[in-house]
């Protein structure tokens, strides 16, 4: 099924110069990105994409790296895109992490593990809420074709 996800590109990876790369990882695999803003994150925007984490000890911690530098959000669309990117993305403590994944080639530390992504349809459902107003995410075909192959194109 057709879904869309959030996923971010941490302060880490912006840092690191790595969001290209990462980004890349994703469109080479057939997601689509139907919305992608560069974002300096407050503390209130902190607080309600980790809402589920407040009160635990590493929270503010959380908090503090997030608003910290900019991070990249995008919104992606694909066939089961919210697990697609989780497998992509790698387990969350990036030792754990499969050579192949994102945290698993790219990332050391589990404060600064590169990426974020909705881990079900409700985390996405609510995490794309947060952080991309509903004019913001774009619907597109492949207009390309239409351009490269002429009027015939399908
Ligand atoms: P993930 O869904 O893989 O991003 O992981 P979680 O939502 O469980 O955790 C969010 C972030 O909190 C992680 F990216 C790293 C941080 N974290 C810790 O620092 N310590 C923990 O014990 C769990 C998570």
């Amino acid at each position: 099924m057709t879904e869309r996800t959030l996923v971010l590109v941490k302060p880490d990876g912006v840092q690191r110069l790595l969001t290209g790369r990462i980004i890349a990882r994703y469109e080479e695999r057939g997601l689509k990105i139907v919305g992608l803003k560069l974002v300096h994150v407050d503390r209130a925007l902190a607080e309600r994409h980790y809402a589920v984490h407040k009160g635990k000890p590493f929270f503010e911690g959380l908090v503090a790296f997030i608003t910290s530098a900019p991070l990249v959000a995008l919104a992606l669309e694909g066939p089961d895109a919210i697990a697609f990117v989780r497998t992509m993305n790698g387990a969350t403590r990036p030792t754990e992490a499969a050579p192949g994944t994102i945290r698993g080639d790219l990332a050391v530390e589990m404060s600064q593990n590169l990426v974020h992504a909705s881990d079900s349809p409700e985390s996405a459902a609510t995490e794309l809420a947060i952080w991309f107003r509903a004019d913001e995410l774009l619907s597109y075909g492949r207009e390309i074709d239409r351009w490269v192959l002429g009027p015939q194109a399908g």
